[in-house]
């Protein structure tokens, strides 16, 4: 039996050149489901006479379908890709799409779950720590916390994680690419006088992480890519995915060595990780944990600021190099 005609939708948008242009879904805030009711409270004591609006398969397959294959041509070619949407990531996607609208930037994330380590305190405590003056980034995002003086608290990490996510996300000028590895960086001849083997970083290669997980027990599984001018790494400090753009830089021999991460030293490690945020390479700015892993900063453990703040400092790294 053939769908209604009704349901045959017609193909996805694209321009002169055949490039899928984002198609304006008309993105309207939530309304109640089913058609009837408007509000909650209507749905009271109605169940006998419930329905949902109907469907077929293949709509929810296509405004599955469509809208990622959309996506994925029309970030092709971003502006700026960050890679890892842990907390540092995270501050960082925020700053910019606050500042600059004008700009597409893709995350990739290599987890289903995006928010890497910040769902959790430390050691699977709820509460999360956070060192002034990094408040002042959660009074921007709205997030509430119990000051204790020289830090404050967030009664849990989630509350953190979960608020600056729905905003990055509600940015459409943003897309997030979770459960998707970068595999490879994209890189451009950038010879220089001490160096003629000297690269730019030009965007990244991506493939499904289940795809990446499983290169060794089968065939050819070939990636994909996406190009930026600017690509800002915040893979966290090193673990089987983490650490990832700064082990990719030593082994093209784009740095000589790892710095390695030090042991846990609160004091030292929060300002050194916020205070050189920076493009290490030309095209790829490094922050969060994964810096640590370059420099050898120490490691601060269950308080967070740092991660907040490099975000922040990341952002204007990055608009720096967009922008010259
Ligand atoms: O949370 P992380 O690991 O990294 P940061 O730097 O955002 O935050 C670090 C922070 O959680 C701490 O480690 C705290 C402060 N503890 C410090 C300490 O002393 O122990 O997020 C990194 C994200 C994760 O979500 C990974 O899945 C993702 O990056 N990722 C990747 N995504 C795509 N492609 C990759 N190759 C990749 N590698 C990691």
């Amino acid at each position: 039996m053939s769908p209604p005609a009704a349901i045959i939708d017609t193909p996805a948008p694209v321009n002169g050149n055949g490039v899928s242009i984002k198609k304006d879904y008309g993105v309207k805030p939530a309304v109640a489901a089913n058609g009837q009711a408007k509000t909650l409270d209507e749905m009271e004591n109605k169940w006998e006479a419930f329905t949902f609006a109907p469907i077929r398969e293949s709509q929810v397959a296509r405004a599955m379908t469509r809208r990622y294959f959309a996506d994925l041509d029309y970030y092709a070619e971003s502006d700026i890709v960050i890679i890892g949407a842990g907390s540092c990531g995270l501050s960082t996607a925020y700053m910019l799409g606050k500042q600059r609208p004008d700009l597409k930037i893709a995350i990739v994330e290599a987890g289903v779950a995006p928010g890497g380590g910040a769902w959790l305190g430390g050691q699977l405590f709820s509460a999360m720590v956070m060192r002034k003056p990094a408040d002042v980034f959660l009074n921007d995002l709205g997030v509430p916390y119990e000051d204790e003086g020289d830090f404050v608290v967030v009664k849990h990490a989630a509350l953190f994680t979960s608020t600056l996510l729905s905003r990055v996300l509600a940015f459409p000028n943003i897309k997030l690419f979770n459960a998707t590895a970068v595999e490879d960086l994209i890189t451009r001849p950038a010879p220089t006088a001490a160096d003629p083997h000297a690269v730019r970083i030009a965007g990244v290669v991506t493939n499904w992480t289940l795809v990446s997980m499983h290169h060794d027990d089968q065939s050819c599984m070939d990636p994909n890519t996406i190009n930026a001018p600017l690509v800002i790494s915040t893979t966290g400090h090193d673990g089987p995915f983490g650490a990832f753009s700064v082990k990719r830089l030593v082994s093209m021999q784009q740095l000589e060595k790892l710095g390695g991460m030090r042991g846990l030293d609160m004091r030292t490690a929060e300002d050194a990780i916020v205070k050189k945020t920076r493009e290490i390479v030309p095209g790829l700015v490094v922050g969060g944990m994964e810096l640590s892993e370059v420099d050898g900063a120490n490691r601060m453990g269950p308080t967070f600021g740092a991660m907040a703040l490099s975000g922040v400092k990341a952002a204007e790294e990055a608009l720096k190099v967009i922008d010259e």
